[in-house]
């Protein structure tokens, strides 16, 4: 009897959670906007309390009263969390319910081979796969790319930078653009946007003015993917991590945010010293290995970088100095007309708008940015560029909108590197 008894109650148990798991065991986003003070709490508690991951703003220190807040709910605490918001009547809207089958679109073809032709750029990569391509791409363009190991990742993995070059110029005043996509590893646009533009710049020397006006001018270091053990990690255990993967003695949180760790007031406020934080800055400016190694080039090669491009997603904005502090750049007029036209392209050809302005008076106020220390260190062009979308897939954004969003991407920073380019002084 007291045997049927526990029987029957376990069988209950499993019906009940097995109903309860069918009606969402999904993984989801929810979208929600605080509108109160009191509101803003809660979801900053949803936030640290469950297994969620926020997609926007970065860190809960940044949710604010009316600002819309995507948040990451995977299937096993969607229940609690949607419980806990309506007792307390915050309303949430499902950004995105499918988020396994996006992840799975995402991930497949993923090893097509290069030679496939354009169609290779349009998909989402794995490293190894990265890493063939680079090594493809540069035995097939002996002259015209340079493969340069500029140090690796904590898991040492190798940093490449492709140095991409016009084929033979008499220019003896020749400056470079640095490109670095993938600080984030999951944002997945980013290195898919590096690969792109590097095909581009092959494909195109030839028949685009523009181009040939850039390249002839200026070389362009790009590094694909500047945090590998990161975006590794996105394709083989938890598709929304966004830090490096270094680990330390003193915690259990493995992961330094490389766009906290640069030297350009390091530390302040908008970043963290708790190594749990999505916005930890590391134990000291520089302290990550894949930091350091860009860092350090940058260091060797400022006399002849005049641009400096940093790919991130998502939100839509072509962002420049500072995001450490709302004092504007010294040259920040410059920057607001370069940026504003690139924004005007866009627009004009893809009808998509994008944000621009100062950082931290366009996202948030956020110390130890590579921009930012690029422009400290000199450089006096020096952009961020959040490619698509602007919440609709965030993270996810499916592959058959990676030409789009690498379209816009390219022609923002052709626009921009015209205007460099007419800046270069001529040889003394
Ligand atoms: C942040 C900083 Cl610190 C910077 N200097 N420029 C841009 C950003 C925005 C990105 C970030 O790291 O949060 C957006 Se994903
Ligand atoms: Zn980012
Ligand atoms: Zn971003």
């Amino acid at each position: 009897m007291q045997f049927l008894l526990i029987f029957g109650f376990l069988g209950v148990l499993a019906q009940w959670s097995w109903v309860a798991g069918s009606l969402n065991n999904d993984d989801q986003v929810f979208s929600i906007t605080p509108k109160t003070q009191a509101e803003v709490d809660i979801v900053k508690n949803v936030s640290s309390q469950y297994e969620t991951v926020l997609w926007s703003p970065a860190a809960p220190e940044f949710i604010r009263e009316e600002a819309e807040v995507h948040l990451f709910v995977p299937g096993n605490s969607s229940q609690a969390v949607r419980e806990l918001l309506r007792t307390h009547g915050v309303t949430h809207a499902v950004l995105l319910a499918n988020t396994k089958e996006l992840i799975e679109m995402q991930t497949r073809n993923a090893s097509t081979d290069p030679r496939s032709g354009m169609s290779y750029y349009d998909k989402y990569h794995s490293l190894e796969d990265i890493y063939h391509w680079l090594n493809k791409t540069a035995m097939e363009n002996p002259d015209r790319i340079k493969v340069i190991l500029i140090g690796s990742s904590f898991e040492k993995r190798p940093l490449y930078v492709v140095k991409l070059s016009a084929i033979s110029t008499t220019n003896t005043n020749k400056k470079a653009i640095w490109l670095d996509c993938g600080i984030h590893a999951r944002e997945w646009i980013a290195p898919a946007f590096c690969l792109w533009f590097v095909q581009y710049s092959l494909s195109f020397y030839e028949s685009n003015r523009d181009m040939a006006t850039i390249l002839d001018n200026m070389d362009v270091y790009v590094l694909p993917v500047m945090n590998p053990d990161g975006y590794k990690y996105t394709w083989t255990t938890d598709r929304m991590w966004r830090k490096n993967r270094s680990t330390r003695e003193d915690s259990r949180c493995a992961g330094v945010d490389l766009n906290r760790n640069f030297d350009a007031n390091w530390c302040t406020e908008g970043a963290s010293h708790n190594p749990c934080s999505e916005i930890f800055c590391g134990e000291f400016p520089e302290s990550e290995p894949e930091a350091s190694a860009v860092a350090s080039f940058l260091r060797r090669h400022k006399e002849a970088v005049a641009l400096y491009v940093s790919i991130h997603s998502y939100s839509q904005m072509l962002l420049f100095p500072y995001s450490c502090t709302r004092d504007l750049a010294e040259n920040h007029a410059e920057l607001l007309s370069m940026a504003k036209e690139a924004a005007q392209k866009i627009k004009r050809y893809y009808r998509n708008n994008y944000k621009y302005g100062a950082g931290a008076e366009t996202i948030y106020l956020a110390p130890g940015g590579s921009d930012d220390w690029a422009y400290k260190l000199g450089i006096k062009y020096s952009f961020t560029f959040e490619l698509q979308d602007r919440g609709r897939y965030g993270f996810l954004l499916p592959p058959s909108e990676i030409p789009r969003a690498c379209n816009e991407a390219l022609i923002a920073l052709k626009t921009i590197a015209l205007r460099v380019v007419e800046r270069i002084p001529p040889p003394a």
